[in-house]
């Protein structure tokens, strides 16, 4: 079995998906061995509690700067022997040494159809640009922000009137589908990052990933 690491900031809706699709067998190849959380009270900490699952919490403002803290966050992941850090709604930027540290072995979900829209409210951003659609994108994390290379993406339909927060269900819907699928490829042996690129089974993925219709 291959050990996970999930790391969370908020609710844990994706840590749940996974944590569901290693019940169910749909990720067959690994467990997750530990969720992390930068907020004290991230639901999602209770969602791997109910699953019991070792949880930590690691408090920014226990330390003098980003260094020190992703230092100690690397310590407290890298106790656990990850095969795979999944970043499930992890919301603070990495420092390039700890993005390093785990090049290759670090996946995200970013809620938008990168490369449009990376950093935060990607959901506002394409309704006030009068998109037609949006998405979602699971990606190698690099030490670009939300520039790492995409492994899949599933899109949504925007409707006149949809709110932001309409959109973001709709997003979530697919992120729930597509993130566990891509953590079983990669424990699987079937996806890689080379050379800055994403590789399923010995194939270079196109820019937008996996059966990519552009
Ligand atoms: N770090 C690196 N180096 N590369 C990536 O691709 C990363 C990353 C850290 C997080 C997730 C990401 C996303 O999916 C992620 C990808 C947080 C911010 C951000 O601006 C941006 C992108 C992402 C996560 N965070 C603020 C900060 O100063 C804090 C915002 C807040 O707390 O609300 O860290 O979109
Ligand atoms: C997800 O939709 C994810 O794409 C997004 O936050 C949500 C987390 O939900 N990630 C980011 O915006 C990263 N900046 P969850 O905690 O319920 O999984």
């Amino acid at each position: 079995m291959k050990n996970i690491v999930v790391l969370i900031s908020g609710s844990g809706s994706n840590l749940q998906a996974i944590i569901d699709a290693c019940e169910s067998g749909t990720i067959s190849h690994g467990r997750i061995a530990a969720v992390i959380s930068n907020k004290a009270d991230a639901y999602g900490l209770e969602r791997a509690r109910n699953a019991g699952i070792p949880t930590s919490h690691l408090a920014a403002a226990d330390f003098a700067d980003r260094d020190s803290f992703d230092r100690a966050l690397a310590d407290l992941i890298d106790g656990y022997q990850p095969d795979l850090v999944v970043l499930a709604g992890y919301m603070r930027i990495l420092s390039g040494d700890f993005v390093r540290h785990y090049e290759g072995r670090m996946l995200n979900i970013h809620p938008s159809l990168l490369p449009k829209y990376t950093g935060l409210h990607t959901h506002q951003r394409a309704l006030d640009a009068g998109d037609s659609e949006h998405g979602t994108s699971v990606h190698f994390v690099t030490e670009e922000l939300d520039g790492g290379p995409v492994i899949l993406q599933a899109k949504v339909p925007i409707f006149d009137g949809d709110s932001a927060e309409a959109v973001m269900a709709r997003v979530q819907q697919q992120e729930h589908r597509i993130y566990p699928l891509v953590c079983q490829w990669f424990l699987e042996g079937r996806v890689v990052m080379q050379s800055d690129a994403a590789v399923l089974d010995g194939e270079r993925l196109p820019q937008h990933g996996y059966a990519s219709e552009e």
